[in-house]
């Protein structure tokens, strides 16, 4: 069991309530430093109204700021998408096209490229094909999880690969296999987890 890392409750820590962010029908968070101001800020993901960013005052108190897209969106990603320094923002969306949006340095967004129009619920950033740029990966429900390849510049294509067909929910990026390339997990709704090797 060497591989193991226990958890443990025991730690006392103490997280006094700072108030409300955001509203009801969020259904995932992003954590980035938009602004590059130097703290982290949020970034919501909502299924039902507008995404909305959140700015950190620096003290852990939050402020309500840009409002980007309209419903349907169940996971964000903050990748640095164009490669300019900045963290943008990849969403994943059901019944649309997955969206970027791309930060101007200050923590102002413009909508970039529209991926696709497949049932999304997950979606990670990594570099797929190893050339230094953030590709990203889509978890779909009832299609083919999908890989998007980053051109250097912010423009993704379809790989054309497909990954599985079992209502994934959601895809996380990691070097399953210590390789030192970046696999997949993916979690389904009607099958087993599944690991995809980078090959
Ligand atoms: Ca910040
Ligand atoms: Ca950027
Ligand atoms: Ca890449
Ligand atoms: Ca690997």
């Amino acid at each position: 069991m060497d591989n193991f890392v226990n958890f443990s409750d025991a730690v006392s820590a103490s997280f006094p309530p700072t108030g409300h962010v955001a509203t009801a029908g969020d259904c995932g968070w992003g954590i980035a430093d938009v602004e590059a101001d130097g703290d982290l800020d949020l970034v919501s993901a909502d299924g039902g109204g507008a995404n909305r960013i959140w700015l950190n005052d620096g003290t852990g108190q939050f402020v309500v700021g840009q409002s980007l897209g309209n419903a349907g969106s169940w996971t964000v990603v903050p990748p640095d998408i164009d490669s300019d320094g900045d963290t943008d923002l990849a969403y994943a969306i059901d019944g649309g096209g997955n969206q970027i949006w791309l930060n101007d340095g200050n923590g102002v967004f413009t909508a970039g490229q529209s991926m696709g129009n497949h049932s999304t619920t997950g979606i990670d950033a990594f570099d797929a094909d190893g050339d230094g740029d953030l590709d990203l990966a889509t978890a779909n429900y009832q299609q083919p999880n999908r890989i998007w390849l980053n051109d250097g510049a912010g423009t993704l294509t379809d790989s054309g690969q497909s990954l599985g067909n079992s209502d994934s929910w959601s895809v996380a990026a990691f070097d399953v296999d210590a390789d030192s390339d970046i696999d997949l997990v993916a979690a389904n709704l009607v099958d087993s987890i599944r690991v995809w090797l980078n090959g």
